[in-house]
């Protein structure tokens, strides 16, 4: 296929609440969209990164940056010659940048198999047709006031809830949501890089509410730190901001600072080397799961066909569209016994709705050929 032209568009979407890590506190998210034309017809991505460099070092307005300055370019150079697999080894010598390689590669790859009439689902090997939602609770003000969101999410069919931590509001929370619901509920913590090597017997105290795993507790650059953790403390270490690569999931699972594996699309430079992931954890008998980045639905509907691959055998972060958003920005993906569909149709599988899109959209802006 041929790529014509870009359209980059900047939404800013309302969140029904507040969401609080270690790193943050927002009201609205700020998403940022590819949308491709090619001569073979049109695709669709988000780019995981957020507005400021604060889960990572990318960041919106870099991320649009480095697409038009020189990603863009690139693929446009390559005329009929492009596919969705020739964008990895064509932008190849562009250090890093990986959330904007995984929008315009993710694009790309909707538009081809959109015109292949193929499901993200089919072309990734997926082998279910829905997947368990797990739910990610933010830091909250107050002990009841986590209990009151933990109690509707559990309501709500969410299988695995997911605590966010920091120190401070570490075990009282754990150990509250663990007394409260017994010894069955499926209970995790992401840390977002928060604690520190000095940290270990804090951490370690965690031991005794048996959780399913504890995420990126250190610093994202600090493999053998985690190793070292992971050594010390019964709770199984799972990394997320660190894995940025497939090449760096194999480092980690080596060394033993990856017990368990949150892929996350946006993170590693697109669902090609997510599969890479995947593969090289299910041979290593790591589990991976779905990790997120508040998507709206266009970034959703491919993080649930991925999600449906046979090593993602623990819950994922991929929560309803109601978990984040009054009005999501596609038909909206709903929890159903605690479960989400895979969606079918050609492509991601779902569109985005203009006039909700009219409504949220910031900044668009088109680059051509
Ligand atoms: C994580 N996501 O697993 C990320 C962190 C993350 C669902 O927990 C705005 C504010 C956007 C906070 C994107 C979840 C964010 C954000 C991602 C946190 O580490
Ligand atoms: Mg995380």
């Amino acid at each position: 296929m041929k790529l014509e032209a870009v359209e980059l568009i900047r939404l800013n979407v309302p969140l029904k609440s507040a969401f609080r890590t270690s790193f943050s506190s927002v009201n609205t998210h700020e998403v940022v969209w590819a949308h491709a034309i090619t001569d073979s017809g049109e695709g669709w991505a988000e780019c995981g990164a957020n507005d400021r460099p604060d889960y990572s070092s990318e960041y919106h307005t870099g991320a649009m940056a480095v697409l038009k300055q020189f990603m863009l370019p690139d693929l446009f150079a390559l005329g009929n010659d492009l596919t969705a697999e020739s964008v990895t080894p064509t932008l190849e010598w562009i250090k890093g940048h990986r959330m904007a390689k995984a929008a315009i590669e993710t694009a790309l790859l909707d538009a081809q198999l959109r015109a292949a009439n193929t499901s993200f689902a089919t072309y990734l090997g997926a082998t279910k047709t829905k997947v368990p939602a797990g739910v990610s609770v933010g830091i909250m003000d107050s002990l009841p006031e986590l209990m009151e969101y933990v109690e509707r999410y559990l309501n709500e069919g969410y299988v695995r809830i997911k605590l966010k931590i920091e120190p401070g509001w570490d075990y009282e929370p754990v150990k509250l949501v663990r007394e409260t619901y017994g010894d069955d509920l499926l209970l995790q913590v992401d840390a977002n890089t928060a604690y520190t090597r000095n940290d270990f017997d804090l951490l370690k105290r965690l031991d005794e509410f048996n959780l399913l795993l504890i995420e990126q507790p250190i610093n994202e650059e600090d493999m053998l730190g985690h190793a070292k953790l992971a050594d010390y403390i019964e709770t199984p270490v799972c990394l997320d901001e660190t894995i940025i690569s497939a090449d760096i999931a194999r480092d980690a699972i080596e060394l033993g600072a990856a017990e368990i594996i949150n892929i996350k699309p946006s993170r590693v430079g697109g669902y090609l080397e997510s599969k890479k992931i995947h593969d090289v954890s299910v041979a290593n008998n790591i589990p991976v799961w779905c990790g997120g980045m508040l998507e709206t639905g266009i970034g959703r509907a491919a993080n649930l066909a991925l999600a449906a691959m046979p090593g993602f055998t623990l819950p994922g972060d991929t929560s309803a569209s109601s978990r984040y958003f009054e009005v999501d920005t596609t038909t909206p993906f709903v929890l159903v016994d605690g479960h989400i569909d895979v969606p079918t149709g050609p492509g991601i599988g779902v569109d985005p709705i203009a006039e909700i899109v009219d409504r949220y959209a910031v900044s668009r802006e088109w680059i051509k050929a």
